[in-house]
């Protein structure tokens, strides 16, 4: 009986907290240090309230900016996947760069041990750990930019020399399953060549779908899946320790193909304002 008095009480101040999770209600947030305790205590056991939901990173982060980066429940978008255990979505949020309330859609780490040689359907579904590498999956990329509209950001760290190279682009849409999951950027700012927006109106390939323009299949040669063209400039997909110099995760940076150690690929709304509504 405790128990679910407990239960609906957490459910009731997780539906107050959700209610007021809106960029209008943002600025009337109770600021008080009982309250912000509360509010932690509350996004980390989110997911027992089947009803109540965070609709996306920037959300939480507007409720209370200084959260951390980390895996949070946000709203459910495209069925189950491996990141939907129940009916909440468990996302990746970047709280930090540039103001934080990213979805972080693609993550690779030094070394990663998760395997990115996948088939369709882990490409379309999404796999790996929020925690660790991963692949967020084309059916909800692609339900996440056209429900909105999004910006994207891509912050990468090279191999050779350990230098940061950034990327954001104004236009990001991934189009749906009819069309392979035709890739639309554009909008691109960055340093050097800008190797993302050349895949730009190319369809999705894996190692067992070619959509490319090449006579063979430039997932299978270059070990990933991505929107390749004929083949690429950048696969961010690809794997640590390549069978060759261009089959693995590489960057073109406008003189050479270099190798990336770390990569996180996230989106915003562009509607999102995360000027800091509550500070600890
Ligand atoms: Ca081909």
């Amino acid at each position: 009986m405790l128990k679910l008095v407990s239960f609906l009480f957490v459910c009731l101040l997780l539906g107050f907290s959700s209610s007021a999770n809106n960029a209008t209600a943002a600025s009337k947030v109770n600021c008080g240090e009982s309250f912000q305790s509360k509010l932690k205590e509350i996004l980390a056991i989110s997911q027992s309230c089947p009803t109540t939901y965070y609709e996306n990173c920037c959300q939480i982060k507007q409720l209370v900016s200084t959260l951390p980066s980390g895996v949070y429940s946000v709203r459910h978008i495209a069925g189950l996947s491996p990141f939907s255990p129940n009916v909440h979505m468990l996302a990746r949020c970047d709280m930090v760069t540039d103001g934080g309330g990213w979805l972080v859609i693609q993550r690779r780490l030094p070394k990663g041990k998760v395997n990115f040689v996948r088939k369709w359907d882990d490409y379309e579904n999404g796999f790996g750990d929020l925690e660790g590498e991963f692949w967020y999956g084309l059916k909800n990329i692609h339900a996440l930019t056209s429900q909105n509209d999004v910006e994207l950001r891509i912050d990468m760290i090279f191999e050779d020399d350990g230098s940061n190279l950034t990327w954001t682009y104004t236009t990001f849409k991934v189009d749906g399953a009819s069309t392979k999951y035709k890739l639309i950027v554009g909008g691109g700012k960055g340093t050097g060549r800008d190797s993302f927006a050349y895949q730009n109106g190319r369809m999705f390939t894996t190692i067992d779908s070619d959509n490319d323009n090449y006579k063979t299949n430039c997932a299978y040669l270059m070990q990933a899946g991505w929107w390749y063209k004929d083949c690429y400039f950048s696969n961010l997909n690809g794997p640590h320790t390549g069978h060759s110099k261009y089959a693995k995760l590489i960057w073109n940076d406008g003189k050479t193909y270099r190798g990336v150690s770390n990569v996180e690929m996230k989106i915003r709304g562009k509607n999102c304002e995360v000027q800091k509504t509550c500070q600890l």
